[in-house]
């Protein structure tokens, strides 16, 4: 198993559905990763520790994703200066709303990249880390060309039925 360059963490396994998509993208991008279930206000020690650790472990990008009061990206960001990519997850009464503008109305200082609610959001924070280390190593930003290369010749080959 490689070292995992990309963390994904989330509030909790309910935040899966979503932030599969991250841990998909990464994975068809050959990156390795690692995603682990961190809540900031259940677990606030083990969210610390994860951000000690992050750098020293290798990590060069969090992907967090919560939904809610989502203070998880936010609490990573401040605790770590490892790049986080934050992803609003739905919620189940204001639809993720409430989890964009906490992640997004980060306060100057701590800087948390916000991404769209869902799983474009989580797929989007994947591609994301892999064009901060695309810039690193010229194989995986072939890779990322090549992503963006299918997905114009797929539109390009999108026909549309008879009127
Ligand atoms: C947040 O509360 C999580 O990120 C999740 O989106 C939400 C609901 O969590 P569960 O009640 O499903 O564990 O902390």
């Amino acid at each position: 198993m490689d070292t995992p360059l990309i963390g994904i963490v989330m509030g909790s396994n309910s935040d899966w559905e979503v932030m599969q998509h991250a841990a998909l993208m990464l994975k068809s991008l050959g990156l390795a990763f690692e995603a682990k279930v961190v809540s900031a206000h259940r677990t606030p020690d083990l969210l610390f520790d994860y951000a000690a650790s992050a750098a020293p472990r290798g990590l060069r990008a969090i992907i967090a994703g919560a939904g809610g009061a989502a203070h998880l990206p936010g609490m990573l960001a401040a605790k770590t200066t490892v790049p986080v990519l934050g992803v609003p997850v739905p919620s189940k009464y204001l639809k993720g709303m409430d989890s964009l503008l906490s992640i997004v109305q980060m306060p100057k200082g701590i800087p948390v990249a916000t991404f769209a609610i869902g799983e474009a959001g989580a797929a989007n924070a994947a591609l994301f880390a892999a064009a901060l280390l695309a810039n690193g190593d010229a194989a995986l930003a072939a890779r990322l060309e090549a992503f963006r290369a299918e997905q114009s010749a797929a539109v390009l080959n999108m026909r549309l039925p008879e009127a």
